[in-house]
């Protein structure tokens, strides 16, 4: 079903947690062109609160029930990434526009059998919510790297910090939930693929819960050799802190140090540090999720395909290996590029296989 353009797409949103309670509030306040008709957590309470902000909105326990309730042209997948797939297929197979959160899946196996499933349908049908694409800083820097106008891209320092974690994230999620941003906007700003990962652990931070072994330095080699160092440091206590340096031959760049702000007071200079990825992305996912309401009512997709979350997923299983092993990781594609992919004018890098 696709909405046609007179009418709202009518959007599923499964998985109320901070990332699908936050689309449901932002379709209804901020897209337009779009609304909110149902709800799905297995926790009812969670549901309620989100749907609250959609009025209108059933809820359900399961997107078996949803889809059974209500009419639904269309679905975010907001679930945690190993239950990705399992909304993914039934999705494809209805014929659904879909944006789903990232990673696509949390394993290469998974990511294939969603390829498959996709490529059963005239055209791509998903769009991964790797909202960075969308934001100006990356943006620009992919634009002044193609432009060579500083010589060739060397080194990306990138610095990925979060306040706090939940106490299900495991050592796994800093590559397979964190690092898989850099996975995906690495490539998309140096115009190359990934083709060795290595991960180093410094000191732990002892203010990380038990067990968890972090920060960690995670390096991503591209194909011509330069090599992004990621800093991912994921209980830092005051804030949510993404930046990027980019070193060229001749030049230095700098992004995601917003220009909020700047009070002096009690001798000193300070600006805030945005609490969460809400906040700091917040214009990046108003624009995806726009242009994916956007492209969902012409019958097609704009922005990351399930190709690039193939693409990252196989990055990020040799990402844990390396984390596994302390050995530098090839990557291996086992797959070309299918044409069925090649989207024109989407925010998508051509990206081929290595
Ligand atoms: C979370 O799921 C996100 O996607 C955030 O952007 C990232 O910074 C965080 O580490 C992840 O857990």
């Amino acid at each position: 079903m696709t909405a046609s353009p007179s009418e709202n797409l009518r959007v599923a949103v499964v998985g109320a947690g901070m990332m699908g309670a936050d689309h449901v509030a932002r379709i209804t306040s901020t897209i337009s062109g779009a609304e909110v008709v149902a709800v799905v957590d297995p926790d009812t309470a969670r549901a309620t609160a989100a749907a609250a902000t959609a009025p209108g909105a059933i809820t359900a326990v399961d997107f078996e029930e949803a889809l059974g309730t209500t009419e639904i042209d269309a679905v975010i997948v907001a679930t945690p990434g190993f239950l990705h797939e399992a909304v993914l297929l039934p999705a494809l197979d209805r014929g659904l526009a879909i944006l789903c959160e990232k990673p696509l899946t949390t394993d290469e196996a998974a990511s294939l059998r969603v390829l498959e499933a996709e490529q059963r349908l005239g055209r791509p049908h998903i769009q991964v919510g790797f909202m960075r694409r969308f934001d100006r800083g990356y943006q620009d820097l992919r634009a002044l790297v193609a432009s060579g106008e500083h010589g060739a891209l060397l080194a990306l320092h990138c610095a990925h910090r979060n306040a706090t974690t939940p106490p299900s994230y495991s050592e796994e999620m800093l590559i397979l939930d964190s690092v898989i941003h850099e996975i995906d906007v690495v490539p998309f700003v140096v115009g190359e693929p990934i083709v060795a990962v290595e991960v180093k652990k410094p000191r732990r931070n002892s203010l990380a819960p038990e067990g968890l072994p972090e920060p960690q330095i995670v390096i991503l080699e591209t194909v011509s050799g330069t090599m992004a160092i990621v800093e991912i440091n994921v209980n830092v206590q005051f804030g949510y802190q993404v930046t990027t340096d980019a070193v060229f031959e001749s030049g230095v760049a700098s992004i995601g140090r917003e220009s909020g702000i700047d009070v002096t007071t009690g001798g000193r200079t300070g600006r805030a540090v945005p609490p969460t990825f809400k906040e700091r992305f917040g214009a990046a996912y108003d624009t995806q999720v726009q242009r994916w309401v956007d492209a969902a009512r012409r019958g097609t997709i704009d922005g990351p395909s399930a190709w690039d979350g193939y693409l990252a997923s196989v990055v990020a299983t040799a990402g844990v290996a390396a984390q596994k092993t302390g050995r530098r990781v090839e990557v291996e594609y086992a797959l070309a590029k299918p044409a069925f992919y090649d989207l024109p004018g989407a925010v998508a890098p051509a990206l081929e296989r290595a």
